[in-house]
């Protein structure tokens, strides 16, 4: 059997979790083909480290695209997650319009922040270059800080009614996004989870799951990369966010009797086989 092929084009953080380290083995463990653009290197990803390397692979990416375009090689889906300029968006769009067919999905998680801020290095400015980007998508899965800086809007509101999560969502589908999964929603205090609008359907759903009051870092990516891996599988976009939540909940679960330890990612190693499971 011919396996899909998908390309990833994120940072590669040596240790830390996040980013290229989760997706590969991720996706490849759902059995896809997974190749990797690495942006950018880094000693560790940036929360919560002290005085890590960064190493920007700007200059090389074109060169890549060049071999590969010459090789012919396609993909399945483009998968973008953590970039680490406005340099690095504008290659992804000129990627996308090079590898792009009429069969390719195009998945973008704007990595750019969370509770509120954007990551260390990016400003207004990058947000709205984001906006661009996921303009080009077919599925986008921003957290609520992500979208509300997508949106230009100037801060996230303390405490959120279930209405206004569902109102981003709409906001994000005006921009012509066919399918917009927001992560970080939540129906009341003690829940946390997705609600996404598909407008090939008209259908606008959520999910949710009881709230760990804990915080690790890349479990966005952890969520993206099953998300993508479902739906290059055929799972629909309601499957595909059920199973991205419930992977994504079950690896921070696994990783709550080392937390102190492992406080700068989860343990998703351990929870693969569930994940495959759903996929067969
Ligand atoms: O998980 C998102 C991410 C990816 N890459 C780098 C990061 C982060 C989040 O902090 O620092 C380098």
């Amino acid at each position: 059997m011919k396996l899909k092929r998908l390309v990833t084009i994120q940072d590669l953080s040596c240790f830390g979790k996040c980013s290229l380290t989760v997706a590969l083995p991720i996706i490849s463990a759902c059995g896809i083909e997974t190749a990797v653009i690495p942006t950018a290197l880094l000693s560790t990803h940036t929360g919560g480290f002290q005085n890590y390397t960064f190493l920007d692979l700007i200059d090389e990416l074109p060169k890549i695209t060049r071999h590969w375009e010459s090789l012919g090689l396609q993909f399945d889906a483009i998968y973008t997650g953590y970039l680490g300029s406005e340099r690095h968006i504008e290659f992804v769009c000129d990627f996308i319009d090079r590898f792009r067919t009429k069969n390719t999905l195009v998945f973008v998680d704007p990595a750019m922040g969370d509770n509120g801020s954007l990551y260390p290095g990016f400003d207004r400015s990058y947000a709205l270059k984001m906006t661009q980007l996921c303009k080009k998508a077919d599925v986008i899965v921003p957290n609520l800080t992500e979208a509300v800086f997508m949106l230009g809007k100037d801060q996230v509101p303390e405490n959120c009614n279930p209405s206004y999560f569902e109102q981003i969502v709409l906001q994000l589908s005006e921009l012509g996004i066919p399918k917009v999964l927001l992560t970080g929603a939540s129906n009341s205090c003690n829940s946390l989870g997705v609600v996404y609008k598909n407008s090939e359907t008209g259908e606008v759903d959520s999910y949710f799951k009881d709230r760990i009051p804990l915080h690790f870092h890349g479990t966005g990516d952890v969520f993206s990369s099953a998300c993508v891996a479902s739906l290059i599988s055929g799972c629909s976009l309601k499957e595909s966010a059920i199973n991205a939540v419930d992977f994504t909940v079950d690896c921070i679960q696994s990783t709550l009797d080392d937390a102190e330890e492992h406080w700068y990612s989860v343990k998703f190693e351990q929870c693969l086989p569930k994940l495959i499971q759903r996929l067969q």
